[in-house]
């Protein structure tokens, strides 16, 4: 297996290079175990009907010496517990916030009808509400994950700590020998990036980056300075990026493979072996990695570039020399239907000026329409210059979708899977086949948190021509930022929401 040695991305666009950048500092913390998030556990199973209840909620976490971090999760004081749904199931969700404001319960990744399901903004739930809502788990085996989506409060929201991991599992993944013993060898590694200011509290106005929040502080699910005890020879890596702006360039001691088995929405069609790469926004990539080289006592740490995140503690395990599938998956992909031309999309901008197409998002506009069950590219533009602009993560809901090309080459070595964002540098085309297999009204987005709440975001609608129009019941800004001023118990001319600067700043509506 070739192993390959670079992070594929445009250098000059590593976010290192931005005048707000927040360079990551090495804890003087005691190192302490990393936090496994508990499984969500059912309510009640009815043969391939499933239940669940998830409630937002407040909490505290003791994070640093000295006094606990205020923060938010689901079904837990910080991000939440792993969700983990079986191809085919009906999935029943009791949805309940006992925040004191809305928020909504996005499935990132999931390809479930829009906008209610989805959980974007048009989906909120109210303090001391609750929503019901119910989808079929139709994909394949894949890492997803649950966030805050209400616009534009989305990033504050996921930086208080609103999000969780949300595995789907299928029969293929399952016969295959991977590890899968979750907490075991099996582990979600969600990195994230805080600054701590007095008394351990965060800050999220204070920091405020219209080009996205950073700190100075990793965390990996909610640990500083984690560290993992490796008890088995392989270990799967579920990493996610759920910072709000931060890329991370990823790296092990040795330069130890890692070996990417899946990306977002799917497996890999084959391993690929890196010793570098580096992680955008949203993205997850799962990696297994081969411990077998080390001796108990000794120590293997994960680091974004000089900063290390997770150190790996080497325990006595088992020898395993089972070598891992050359091939992972085959994966269908349709063919672009010829009637479709090829949409276009701009990503235009960095600060306040974020755009998509030379506007910003409007909640209750409908910007494209396309039918279900027909593929079509989609070629995506990242107009920033090339020297001084920056990667923006480009997601879409409701989806998985085929990178096929990066300015007309051949997409990198580990995006070759079923993916839901895809990163462009400065200057670039990337080309993907869009299809969906379910109908509704669905985001397409930059993934830094705080380009999306700054109009970074439209929306289309996937109709079904066999059915009459359906008359969706979409949401405002105005609606929901009046639901926050209220609240807030503040009149709307003092309401500080962090999106709602760059709306104002380019004098353009919400
Ligand atoms: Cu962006």
């Amino acid at each position: 297996m070739k192993t390959y040695t670079d992070y594929f991305f445009d250098e000059p666009a590593f976010n290192t290079h931005d005048a707000g950048y927040v360079p990551l500092e090495t804890s003087n913390t005691a190192p302490q175990p990393l936090r496994i998030p508990e499984l969500l556990q059912p309510d009640r199973v009815e043969g391939n009907d499933v239940y669940y209840t998830i409630t937002a909620q407040t909490g505290s976490v003791q994070m640093l010496p000295g006094a606990p971090t205020r923060t938010w999760g689901f079904n837990a004081p910080f991000l939440g517990q792993t969700a983990v749904f079986q191809n085919g199931q009906t999935i029943h969700l009791h949805l309940v916030n006992h925040l004191p404001e809305l928020t909504t319960f996005h499935w990132h990744g999931l390809d479930i009808p829009g906008p209610i399901e989805d959980g974007g903004c048009h989906a909120p739930v109210y303090p001391d509400g609750s929503r019901d809502v119910a989808f079929k788990v139709q994909q394949m085996a894949s890492t997803n994950w649950l966030h805050a989506h209400p616009c534009p409060e989305t990033a504050a929201q996921v930086y208080h700590g609103l999000a969780a991991l949300a595995i789907v599992q299928d029969a293929h993944e399952a016969s295959l020998p991977l590890p899968r013993d979750y907490g075991v060898d099996d582990i979600p590694v969600i990195l994230q990036d805080r600054r701590f200011h007095e008394d351990n509290q965060w800050d999220y106005r204070a920091d405020y980056d219209p080009d996205g929040v950073q700190g100075p502080t990793a965390l990996v699910n909610g640990t500083v300075n984690p560290y993992f005890n490796v008890t088995t020879q392989k270990v799967r890596l579920r990493i996610l990026d759920g910072a709000n702006r931060r890329e991370w360039r990823l790296h092990l001691s040795d330069d130890l493979p890692l070996v990417q088995i899946a990306g977002d929405a799917s497996l890999l069609p084959e391993p690929v072996a890196m010793t570098h790469v580096m992680i955008t926004c949203a993205e997850r990539q799962e990696f297994v990695v081969d411990f077998g080289q080390y001796q108990p006592g000794d120590e293997v740490t994960l680091y974004s570039d000089e900063t290390p995140l997770l150190t790996f503690r080497i325990q006595d395990f088992q020898p395993d020399s089972r070598p891992l599938p050359e091939h992972l998956l085959d994966l269908a992909v349709p063919d672009a239907d010829p009637e479709m031309p090829i949409k276009k999309v701009v990503l235009s901008g960095m600060d306040e000026a974020v755009m998509i197409d030379g506007t910003k998002f409007v909640m209750d506009r409908i910007d494209y329409r396309m039918p279900w069950h027909k593929c079509q590219i989609w070629d995506i533009e990242n107009t920033n210059d090339e020297m001084g602009g920056m990667i923006h993560p480009f997601h879409m809901h409701g989806t998985g979708f085929k990178v096929i090309s990066r300015n007309g080459h051949a997409p990198y070595p580990n995006e070759t899977g079923l993916k839901d964002v895809v990163s462009l540098n400065p200057g670039e085309h990337v080309q993907i086949k869009v299809w969906f297999n379910v109908t509704g009204v669905f985001m397409y987005h930059c993934h830094i948190l705080e380009h999306e709440d700054g109009g970074m975001m439209a929306q289309l609608e996937v109709f079904d021509p066999e059915k009459p129009a359906v008359q969706y019941d979409l949401m405002d800004h105005h609606k929901m930022m009046q639901a926050f001023a209220d609240e807030r118990g503040v009149e709307m001319k003092d309401l500080w929401l962090g999106g709602m600067g760059s709306y104002e700043k380019m004098k353009m509506h919400m």
